[in-house]
Formats: structure tokens, sequence, C-alpha cells
């Protein structure tokens, strides 16, 4: 069990920096937020590529380690700290179960949203994003219904949890008609009762703009 206060690098509107920031609250973690400001390319600098050589948010500071990627750094939590809710379930199916949702938003939509390519693109962005975020949607609005209770996987809140509800509110950013999901939807209303994921909203945070507290 780590000795120190966690740090976490991160920026109130990055979906990837919003899993971590529920992962933590789900845990019942205190740890200190440090932002940074993507809008202002922080991240790029030489101070943060010394934390994240690649760049990003979030970089979660446990100890005397340094950690990236949200997905291993959320296992990593649960591991380390692994008292309940346990984030990845102990049977080995609902764990693949879980692992398969977080992965269809970690490496099937999040990437093509990400500002970086956002930033690359000559088509129209928002038309770009919704478009990728709809597809992957539709399929994780199939696999949920498969897999889903209250939650993502069963009744008990998981990783794919900590994965879902920051991609809807990038979802909503970029206007997806949410009428097409009505699982997700549900599964989303039941989330949106927890404590965890009120306070890890971007609104919450401390670097979240004025004109930007009223997105949902
Ligand atoms: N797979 C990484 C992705 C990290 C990532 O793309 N972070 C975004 C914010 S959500 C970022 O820092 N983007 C900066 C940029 O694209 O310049 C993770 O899950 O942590």
């Amino acid at each position: 069990m780590p000795v120190t206060k966690p740090i976490l690098y991160n920026y109130y509107r990055s979906s990837c920096s919003y899993r971590v920031r529920i992962a933590l609250a789900l845990k019942n973690i205190p740890y200190e937020c440090r932002p940074v400001n993507l809008a202002k390319g922080e991240n790029v600098s030489d101070e943060h590529k010394k934390l994240n050589p690649k760049g990003e948010v979030p970089v979660l500071f446990i100890d005397d380690k340094m950690l990236v990627q949200s997905l291993p750094i959320i296992e990593y939590i649960d591991e380390i700290y692994n008292h309940a809710p346990k984030l990845l379930p102990d049977d080995a199916y609902l764990r693949y179960k879980t692992r398969m949702v977080s992965e269809i938003i970690n490496s099937g939509i999040q990437p093509m949203q990400n500002l970086s390519i956002l930033n690359r693109i000559t088509e129209d962005k928002q038309e770009w994003a919704s478009h990728f975020i709809g597809l992957g949607l539709d399929a994780l609005e199939k696999e949920l219904k498969e897999t889903a209770g209250k939650y993502c996987i069963g009744d008990h809140v998981t990783m794919a949890d900590c994965f879902l509800i920051p991609q809807l509110y990038n979802a909503r950013r970029f206007k997806v008609d949410m009428k097409k999901y009505p699982v997700i939807s549900a599964i989303e209303k039941e989330l949106n009762k927890l404590d965890a994921v009120k306070i890890s909203h971007p609104s919450q945070q401390t670097d979240c703009p004025e004109e930007a507290k009223d997105i949902l």
C-alpha cells in the first residue's frame, strides 16, 4: 500500500484523465491534482515530457513511480489498493469482458478524437469526431446488451465504467445523437448517481474554465 498521496497530472476535459479520476474516487483514494493545459500545449513542454515522453495526460505519480497510460494505471491502482470496489472482477471471463469494453473505447474510439489527431486533419473536426465516436458507440451498444446489468459488467462497478462515462462526455461535446443508445444511456444514468462519478466530472475540476462548467 502506497505511503504518500498520489499526484495526478491531468486536464479537466481529457477523457483519459477523467477515467483515472473516477477510478481513484471509486476506490476512495485522496490525491493531489496538477493541471496540465492541453489547449496551451503544456503537455508537449520539455518539463511534461520528462514525466511522459509521449506528451500526454494522465500521468500518475505514486510514491517513487511515474505511471502513464490510463488503462494500466487503473489496473495498477486496483492491485495496490486492493480494497473494494474491485475494478477488475475476480472471475476471469468477467475480467475479459471488462477489458474488452474498456479497449473498445481506449483503442477504438478515443484515439480518433484526440487533440493531436484533430489538429492534423483537414476535414471538419466535429463531423470527424462524431463519426468515429458514433461507430464505436454502435459497437459498444451491442456488446453492452450482452454484458450489462446496472453497470457495464453486471451490477458491480468496474474499470469499464471508468472508461464509459468520459467517452459519453466527449460524445456530447462532439454532438453525437445519444438517443440511438438506450443501453448505454441507462448505464450512464445509474453511474451518474455515484458520488465518485459526480466529483470526477470536468466541471468539478479546478482548471475547468467558467464557460465550460455547464457542459454535461
Ligand atoms: N492511451 C493513452 C492516451 C492518452 C491521451 O491521448 N491523452 C490525451 C488527453 S485524453 C492527450 O494528452 N492528448 C494530448 C494531445 O493529443 O496533444 C491513455 O489512455 O492514457
